[in-house]
């Protein structure tokens, strides 16, 4: 196992990997832009050191200055985390080049499942399911037209060197097809540096399924079961949960074939992620995370496995310690992405100082965080503020834990979107888990948002609401003081005078 490991990110994800390192004994190394000198992940490391300003650009997207830090502290090996450089083959090339480990899949598996014309020709060559359409590049809008003509609409375009769904434009009839095209390749060069766009057929009442993978340096692969990402809002996940409501033990059984296979055409090896769409019945091959995702602790709930310590095990070299037929599910779990931003604003991001900070506990609840009282969100990344996930029994119990644990999380002095997770939970089409990738643009959930805020606010329908009581409470005394002090003042000041 490694001495010590250098940690290329920020925030939460960054403290649940230096959480790893410290159960297996792994000094752990931080870097840190200007706005998270103060962070707590850079005070939870066992060392810490500045890598530049505050824009990504300038510090956590330096490949040299972090590649620098490694040197200088002598890590073995890099964690890239998710985001920033957990998918950049140039990065991981240069890791390999610097004889430092990084903690992850190949530079070549990043590159291949990186194009996505290309991770979808390789898995169509190896009879894997993929989407209907025309996998090679767009020329023109006329050709555009034409393709579309031959799949039929509704169609999708999407960006080859993307990912994640940015640029992708959904076309229904052909007077959108030039439009669409030209917005396509703009977003596409502008988000990637690469205008390459490719389509396919699109699949109606989409649900977004993936399997976590598990592959070892000797060719191993395990899944770890599904999770059902469908609840997103402009391709930003917000809730996910484990396992599918839609999945049965024979869906689970053959998807988890697919998943494997995918990722042993590519000899994959340390955690990834199989994304599929499943639509009407049938599923099929969408793209391949190369990296650990946001919402991996539900299923480190569901299956006991601690997905982060597997990678460090793996890139040391370790096999996978256990078989597919070691992994079970147990109960449910469900994730919410508590994020500074307001839902009654179209979810604008809203970074500010928190005043009050009490996450929740008991039974059933994690929370994985980097944030803590008196922090101040800076505006120069993402807009989370942490990651709530809760196991129950059964599905059932896993919601009404989550309600509770919303109920009990005290952030005070930021907008944040709890009350919007309280909605969904209470949501019937949610309950029902009866939901694909269209629900939240289906659903009018302004008001239920704004009653979920006014009861807060009247009937304290929220622990954070007995702290702003304590606030005003405490604002009176404070006003109080205030009045006897001045008139204390001014008294002595009189009597001066008359003296
Ligand atoms: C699709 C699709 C339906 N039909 N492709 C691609 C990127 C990934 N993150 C989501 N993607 C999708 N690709 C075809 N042919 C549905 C999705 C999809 C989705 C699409 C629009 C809005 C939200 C979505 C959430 C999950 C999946």
């Amino acid at each position: 196992m490694f001495n010590k490991v250098l940690v290329a990110n920020r925030g939460e994800i960054a403290i649940r990997i230096m959480r790893a390192c410290r159960e297996l004994g792994v000094r752990s190394v931080a870097v840190y832009s200007d706005a998270d000198r103060n962070a707590l992940f850079a005070k939870y490391a066992d060392e810490a050191y500045p890598i530049g300003e505050s824009p990504p650009t300038k510090s956590y997207l330096n490949i040299e200055r972090i590649l620098d830090v490694a040197r200088k502290a002598e890590c073995e090996a890099i964690h890239p985390g998710y985001g920033f450089l957990a998918e950049n083959a140039a990065f991981a090339r240069a890791c390999e080049q610097e004889g430092i480990v990084f903690i992850g899949p190949s530079s070549h598996s990043i590159e291949q499942m990186g194009s996505k014309i290309g991770s979808k020709n390789i898995m169509k060559r190896a009879g894997i399911p993929v989407i209907p359409g025309f996998d090679e590049p767009l020329e023109s809008a006329q050709h555009a037209r034409q393709v579309a003509e031959e799949i039929g609409y509704p169609v999708i375009l999407k960006a080859s060197a993307g990912g994640g769904g940015m640029g992708m434009q959904i076309v229904k009839d052909s007077s959108e097809i030039e439009g669409a095209f030209e917005r396509a390749k703009s977003v596409a060069m502008s988000a990637f540096g690469d205008a390459t766009i490719f389509m396919e057929k699109y699949l109606l009442e989409p649900r977004h399924i993936e399997f976590q993978v598990l592959g070892d340096l000797k060719g191993n692969i395990v899944h770890l079961n599904e999770r059902e990402c469908s609840i997103q809002r402009r391709h930003q996940k917000l809730i996910e949960e484990t396992p599918s409501p839609l999945m049965t033990p024979e869906l689970r059984e053959e998807m988890g074939r697919v998943a494997k296979k995918v990722a042993r055409r590519i000899n994959y090896h340390n955690a990834g992620t199989v994304e599929f769409v499943y639509s009407r019945g049938n599923f099929y091959f969408l793209e391949m995370n190369t990296r650990i995702q946001v919402e991996h602790p539900i299923t480190e709930m569901t299956t006991g496995i601690d997905i982060v310590k597997e990678q460090f095990k793996i890139a040391a070299g370790e096999p996978i310690s256990f078989s597919q037929e070691d992994v079970h599910i147990h109960g449910h779990a469900i994730e919410c992405r508590i994020n500074a931003e307001d839902p009654l604003n179209d979810f604008r991001p809203t970074p500010s100082k928190i005043r009050r900070y009490r996450s929740p506990g008991g039974p059933g609840v994690r929370v994985e965080s980097g944030v803590h009282m008196g922090y101040e969100i800076p505006p120069y990344y993402d807009s989370m503020i942490s990651k709530l996930s809760v196991w129950g029994r059964t599905r059932e119990e896993a919601i009404s834990r989550m309600e509770r644990a919303l109920y009990e999380y005290v952030i005070v002095g930021v907008l944040t979107n709890i009350p919007f997770h309280k909605a969904v939970m209470r949501n019937e089409r949610f309950r029902s888990g009866d939901y694909n990738t269209h629900f939240i643009e289906q659903w009018d959930f302004v008001p239920e948002v704004k009653e979920i805020i006014r009861a807060e606010k009247e009937k304290g329908d929220s622990l954070a609401s007995a702290f702003g009581l304590e606030d005003k409470k405490l604002a009176a005394i404070t006003t109080a003081v205030a009045a006897y002090s001045h008139s204390l003042i001014a008294g002595e000041r009189q009597n001066r005078g008359q003296r």
